[in-house]
């Protein structure tokens, strides 16, 4: 019995370790856990709430690497499968001194992709308070979206609240129609919507906070987060609008996780009944952590972290 589910695609990242260097030309590379939800779930157990994560690896030294991270994180594994039909996706990371990495995947008709709506079928939904949902995932496969889809239909029969984080990945979509038609309808069947500034102008055409919050509160979000980079972020109801800056941060290794950061923060602060405003401090707070690390998820903190973090960093704040 888990608070907490996602469902997505896990990936083993290479991220290089020489500055400001195309992929093609770095040499040393190390090796780190990543995948958007993956990334949510392990911040969610860190935080003390028990976590489920619903996915599948290939039979490969990525896929074991992968089942032994998610158990040290103490998420729980009931809904992980290993196929010996598919390998499990990677990627490598370029190492910036500014500015997000570029990066570069290996995933397609990965384990993950071949994963199908009968998983769905197979959760047990039991003590489930909250589902997190992303854009990568329905990207994967026609398979991997009727499960996303069967998992939301669950969420609604079950009154189980949802978050939705678009998470564009061009990349991964057939083109730009298909991926702006169908994240949108996906965030429409969500309660609580959690674009980044820059997706707006994608999504939807402008970069204006209450424009995106506005587009997708009429589409039937209850609750829209606008994460405006490092300066914060804007939220809004019906009935309320939210400005919580973010915290300064001295020196910003990698900003890949700083997103699934924020999430974590919003996510577990409600899951212990903090108001709107307190959750998306702390998800700012996260982010600021996660941005200091290399891995997208090695900088999110225990409770007694975060707490040191937010008592020290009340004078820092933007
Ligand atoms: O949000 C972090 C992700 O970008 C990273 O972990 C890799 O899941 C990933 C993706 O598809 O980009």
């Amino acid at each position: 019995m888990s608070e907490f589910l996602t469902i997505g695609e896990p990936l083993v990242v290479f991220a290089a370790q020489e500055l400001d260097t195309p992929l093609a030309d770095a040499t040393q590379f190390h090796k780190f856990l990543a995948g958007a939800e993956l990334n949510v779930a392990v911040g969610v157990s860190r935080l003390g709430h028990s976590s489920q994560y619903v996915t599948q690896v290939g039979q490969d030294p990525f896929g074991e690497f992968i089942i032994n991270a998610i158990q040290a994180n103490k998420i729980a594994t009931d809904n992980i499968t290993t196929t010996p039909k598919a390998w499990t996706g990677y990627q490598l990371k370029e190492k910036v001194s500014s500015g997000d990495p570029n990066t570069f995947y290996f995933r397609k008709n990965s384990a993950a992709a071949q994963l199908t709506a009968t998983a769905i079928d197979n959760i047990d939904f039991t003590g489930i308070k909250h589902i997190h949902l992303s854009g990568i995932f329905p990207a994967l496969s026609s398979s991997s979206r009727a499960a996303f889809q069967r998992l939301i239909t669950k969420a609604h029969e079950l009154q189980i609240t949802t978050t939705f984080d678009p998470n564009l990945r061009p990349a991964l979509w057939a083109s730009e129609a298909e991926m702006v038609a169908t994240i949108n309808d996906f965030a429409g069947q969500a309660d609580i919507v959690m674009p980044g500034i820059n997706e707006g102008q994608i999504l939807l055409g402008s970069t204006d906070p209450n424009v995106i919050a506005d587009f997708y509160l009429a589409k039937g979000a209850k609750l829209v987060i606008v994460k405006v980079g490092a300066k914060g972020v804007f939220a809004k109801t019906k009935t309320r609008s939210y400005f919580v800056p973010g915290f300064k941060v001295a020196n910003v290794v990698d900003t890949v996780g700083a997103g699934d950061g924020f999430a974590v923060g919003f996510i577990t602060a409600r899951l212990e009944g903090l108001s709107i405003e307190a959750a998306l401090q702390r998800g700012n707070a996260i982010g600021a952590l996660a941005v200091q690390h290399p891995g997208d998820n090695d900088g999110y903190p225990t409770a007694d972290k975060l707490q040191h973090f937010l008592t020290q960093s009340t004078l820092t704040k933007v």
